[in-house]
């Protein structure tokens, strides 16, 4: 490790980005104390050139220190329902979100940005009420960045989804960065597909429901994908995207993570 890293005891904030031909083929970040720091760049640089999207051949590193104590807070929850596949969780997902309050026409319109081949990069915004985007840059989204995980929560973690997930790291992952975005009180929902053509779990988040993945949420082999983000009306757009995008958070706590229950089941629960 080098000598710029050895004086302090403080966090630092390690990002990932790997490209072929200005192509992404994979991305990580993590906030790590000083003496994870070295490993954590190595595997992350194990896991840009075995990533099934092929050989990057550019990597870019970046280690900052952090300028700001993050806050910390407990990860959201996990539930799975099952799923038969999209037209099922299509209505399961409407159902939620007309229960968080969100209006008909924003359901449908996040439908619509979630279930397409034309993935932005980042999260689109949406109000509960209508369906016009409101982050500044629709080509790119908000790109939810400053999160990590402790090495106690995250080994908590790991070992809990072991039981419940093949791909450990992908849910790992999608929960911390949901769990930031829910810990925003003016963000009521986060609706997520991947757009690995072969990574067929989804969710829809929430501070109310946690984090409630959904099986069989598109087809395999589909370029569908992408996240949105329910606001209330009338909020502070540059305080959240701030938020999303600075505010270093990590979690310190693991929450509950349940089994498999029926979308019946979930839905009377919340609505009974
Ligand atoms: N901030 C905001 N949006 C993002 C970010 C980010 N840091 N990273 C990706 N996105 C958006 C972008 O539109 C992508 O197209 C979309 O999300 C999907 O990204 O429990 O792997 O990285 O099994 O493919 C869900 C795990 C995995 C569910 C989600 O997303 C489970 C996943 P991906
Ligand atoms: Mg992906």
């Amino acid at each position: 490790m080098s000598d710029i890293l050895k004086d302090r005891n403080n966090l630092y904030s390690v990002k990932m980005r790997a490209s072929l031909n200005n192509r992404h083929i994979s991305g990580a970040e993590g906030i790590f104390i000083r003496e994870r720091v070295d490993p954590v760049v190595r595997r992350y640089i194990s896991r840009a050139i075995s990533h099934s999207k092929g050989c990057p051949d550019s990597i870019d590193l970046s280690i900052r220190e952090l300028n700001e104590d993050p806050q910390y807070i407990s990860s959201l929850p996990v539930v799975t329902v099952n799923n038969k596949g999209p037209v099922t969780s299509r209505n399961f997902i409407g159902e939620v979100l007309c229960d968080l309050g969100v209006a008909q026409t924003s359901i449908k319109e996040a439908l619509r940005i979630i279930y397409n081949d034309e993935s932005i990069r980042g999260a689109a915004l949406l109000g509960m009420e209508g369906a016009e985007r409101l982050e500044p840059d629709r080509e790119r989204g908000v790109r939810v960045s400053s999160i990590g995980i402790t090495e106690n929560a995250e080994s908590v973690l790991r070992l809990q989804l072991t039981e419940i997930s093949g791909a450990v790291d992908t849910v790992l992952e999608a929960l911390v960065l949901a769990s930031k975005v829910a810990n925003n009180s003016s963000i009521i929902a986060e609706l997520c597909i991947s757009d690995d053509p072969d990574y067929t779990t989804g969710y829809i988040s929430s501070t109310e429901y946690g984090y409630v993945r959904i099986p069989n949420i598109k087809c395999a082999g589909t370029d569908e994908g992408g996240r949105v983000f329910f606001l209330e009306d009338n909020v502070d757009i540059v305080s959240i995207i701030d938020y999303l995008e600075k505010v270093p958070v990590m979690i310190s706590d693991v929450s509950n993570i349940c089994e498999v229950i029926s979308q019946n089941e979930f839905i009377s629960s919340i609505t009974g």
